[in-house]
């Protein structure tokens, strides 16, 4: 059980939640969020294409992100396991990573659904704009990103449903409470 994503509404805690869960298990925890972030910053090429996309809370284009996961899981250290965060979020990013998997040989062994109510994202991202002013935290983006989750990601779940690898995991409750209950769905 060394090849997992987790997937949720912006909020839920897939990022917190990625970090502590792939440090139990030994494997790299891969954001596609935090990719993003980090070429911004150093303003790379993918940085500058992907900026004005995450700040009003759309998907950056699939021809981009494809391309950097397709890179990303190809490295050493995803080898022998990975917990994706963020990927995929639609329908054709979900055909893109079997693809980028079959070429590996490997395949996903479990989808982590980590789901709690919108009041509650809504706020936990507020909470975050004040401590960390990030560009996509503020309410009407936030919102956006929301509406975005459930007409372009939520679908997706369907087929991992199909493929019996979903576990529902709820949100809400302290952190540490989230992280056993993800570890118990792993079991
Ligand atoms: P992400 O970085 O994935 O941002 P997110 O959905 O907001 O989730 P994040 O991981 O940051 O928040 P979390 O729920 O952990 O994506 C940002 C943007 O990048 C997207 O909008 C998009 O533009 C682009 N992007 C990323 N992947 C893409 C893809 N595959 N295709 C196209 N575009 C893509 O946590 C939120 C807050 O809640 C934190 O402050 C945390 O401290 C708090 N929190 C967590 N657990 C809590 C708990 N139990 N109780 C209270 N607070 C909690």
């Amino acid at each position: 059980m060394n090849r997992l994503l987790i997937i949720g509404p912006p909020g839920a805690g897939k990022g917190t939640q990625a970090v502590k869960i792939a440090e139990n298990l030994s494997i790299p925890a891969i954001s596609t969020g935090d990719i993003f972030r980090k070429n911004i910053k150093e303003e790379t090429e993918l940085g500058k294409e992907a900026k004005s996309y995450i700040d009003s809370g759309n998907l950056v284009p699939d021809s981009v992100t494809n391309k950097m996961v397709r890179s990303r899981l190809s490295e050493d250290d995803a080898a022998n396991g990975f917990l994706l965060d963020g990927y995929p979020r639609n329908t054709a990013q979900v055909h893109e990573l079997d693809s980028i998997l079959s070429d590996l040989s490997q395949e996903i062994d479990r989808v982590l659904l980590l789901v709690a109510d919108n009041d509650e994202l809504v706020q936990r991202l507020l909470n975050r704009a004040a401590e960390q002013g990030r560009s996509d935290d503020n309410e009407e983006v936030i919102r956006h990103r929301l509406k975005v989750y459930e007409k372009e990601t939520e679908p997706l779940l369907a087929i991992y449903r199909e493929r019996g690898l979903v576990k529902e995991v709820n949100g809400l409750g302290e952190i540490d409470e989230v992280t056993q209950r993800i570890l118990e769905a792993l079991k």
